[in-house]
């Protein structure tokens, strides 16, 4: 299809006025996958958006930003904290329906892995939708050296983390120590730390260097995996970006812009 190609205003004379309309519509329609994150207050939404960025390299329209940033979105990502309340199905019931991709974040609170996908199982059962169990937590760790040397450290020392997370924090109020601590307990939460130390105690391609470890965070997160549930919606998406096509035309053909191409490629289902 022309707008696929980039060729739509080749479609029409030089000279049309449809030239610069189909111009800005064919860019429009190549414009990268816009992906809005919606969700309750506090459910992890910034973080989310950020993970969907760094990770997967999508635009993303996080929480508060411009309404005119909102009108570009063609997808939308629904995400969730914990069993889907009321606000979370009135919030669904406002999307588009066939674009949605519903996620249950911060997997890395529950009391292990499989607990949060149990959770995000029966989501799914109450929505009718797959619900997918993520961390967006870890998939933004960006660990530096000096964090990597401390856990590497830990975990040499076979420090545990302990179960009430704020057990974590010794050593005396604002002494380096503790402020290290403190900032892998805000980056990584109980459970990253807890598996940044499994990994670098396994010694595996983890306990290389601080990147190495990010990574193995990141792979973790099950954000990557997120990647197929986008693709699942890339023909919803372009057949709205058709739809949008058309409506152009049709715009362009009422206000009298060399309506009879217009005509022919409305016909010719074009878009
Ligand atoms: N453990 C854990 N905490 C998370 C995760 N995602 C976000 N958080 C934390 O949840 C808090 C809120 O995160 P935001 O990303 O700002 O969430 P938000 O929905 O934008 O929330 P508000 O800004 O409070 O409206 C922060 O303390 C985050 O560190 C996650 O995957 N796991
Ligand atoms: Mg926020």
């Amino acid at each position: 299809m022309a707008a696929e190609q980039g060729g739509l205003a080749g479609l029409v004379e030089p000279s049309s006025p449809l030239v610069p309309i189909l111009s800005a519509a064919g860019r429009r329609f190549l414009r990268p996958l816009h992906v809005q994150v919606v969700g309750r207050p506090g459910v992890g939404r910034d973080t989310m958006a950020r993970a969907l960025r760094e990770r997967l390299a999508l635009t993303v329209i996080g929480p508060g930003e411009d309404a005119r940033a909102a009108a570009d979105a063609d997808l939308w990502l629904l995400l969730l904290a914990g069993p889907p309340r009321r606000a979370d199905h009135e919030l669904l019931r406002a999307l588009p329906a066939d674009r949605v991709v519903v996620v249950l974040g911060k997997a890395d609170t529950h009391p292990d892995w499989d607990s949060a996908v149990e959770v995000a199982s029966r989501a799914s059962t109450a929505l009718g939708l797959p619900v997918y169990a993520v961390s967006q937590l870890l998939a933004c760790a960006d660990l530096d050296a000096a964090e990597f040397a401390a856990l590497a450290q830990f975990a040499a020392e076979q420090v545990e983390m302990p179960s009430m997370a704020g057990r974590f924090l010794v050593g005396a109020p604002g002494s380096d120590e503790r402020l290290l601590r403190q900032g892998l307990l805000r980056r990584l939460d109980a459970f990253g730390i807890d598996t940044a130390l499994r990994l670098l105690a396994e010694g595996s391609e983890a306990a290389t260097d601080a990147a190495a470890l990010n990574r193995a965070l990141h792979a973790v997160s099950g954000v990557p995996q997120l990647t197929a549930a986008f693709a699942d919606h890339v023909g919803r998406v372009r057949f709205w970006r058709e739809v949008e096509i058309r409506a152009e035309l049709e715009r362009a053909a009422a206000a009298g812009h060399d309506r009879e191409s217009a005509e022919r490629l409305l016909a010719g289902g074009v878009g």
